[in-house]
């Protein structure tokens, strides 16, 4: 490169590799001895690795014949069936105030006949999303289709809301849509027991 006399204004420009120089016109009144570098480096793209996973199914699956069962008391095992190929998961946790379902199991395999095997704690209830092909499916819960006793209306708390939930389906059959959580005691009638079952468990909820 070549250094700017004073006097004069050198600018110079940095691009990959090379630094490329060039003097500019004289100022006639005025002597520089400062020399202005600027720097335009091309900065390097950044490629976002595009992932490895391939999913065969376009539609969203179809999930089918549920079941979970415990493989022995540290362990359980869920398996269902999708309507078109996809890869399965699980994402589960214990049931909380906060609802979150904070341990994923991938099955990585793709198939219509899914198999996950998840960790458990004995004397423990959990929420569990079966995911597949990354779309999650509605929440159930296991062991016990809701483990907070008194929780009619399903909120994690045990409260008057509780107590309104099953005064509107009373004496209504269980059977019929989700009456069955106003039969807080299930003895298969909604009724002043149920009431009171509520009422001993006012103010409790989930952890
Ligand atoms: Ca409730
Ligand atoms: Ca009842």
């Amino acid at each position: 490169m070549v250094w700017p006399s004073a006097g004069s204004t050198m600018m110079a420009t940095l691009t990959t590799g090379s630094l490329v120089t060039s003097e500019l016109p004289e100022v006639a009144s005025e002597t520089v001895n400062e020399v202005t570098v600027a720097v335009s480096a091309t900065r390097p793209t950044k490629v976002k690795p595009s992932r490895a996973k391939m999913l065969t199914g376009l539609g969203i699956p179809v999930v089918v014949h549920v079941s979970l069962a415990e493989v022995c008391s540290a362990s359980s095992s869920a398996t269902w069936t999708t309507d078109i190929p996809a890869e399965g998961g699980l994402n589960y946790g214990t049931v909380s105030l906060s609802g979150a379902t904070p341990n994923t199991v991938p099955e990585n395999a793709v198939g219509t006949s899914h198999s996950v095997t998840f960790a458990i704690a004995a004397g423990t209830n959990y929420k569990i999303i079966l995911v597949n092909n990354e779309i999650a499916g509605s929440s159930f819960y296991w062991p016990r289709p809701w483990p907070i006793e008194g929780d009619a209306n399903m909120d994690c708390r045990v409260n008057i809301l509780d107590l309104i939930f099953i005064r509107n389906k009373l004496n209504q059959a269980v059977g019929t849509g989700d009456n069955w959580k106003a039969d807080v005691n299930e003895d298969t009638r909604i009724n002043i027991l149920d009431l009171i079952f509520v009422r001993n468990k006012l103010n409790t909820q989930c952890p």
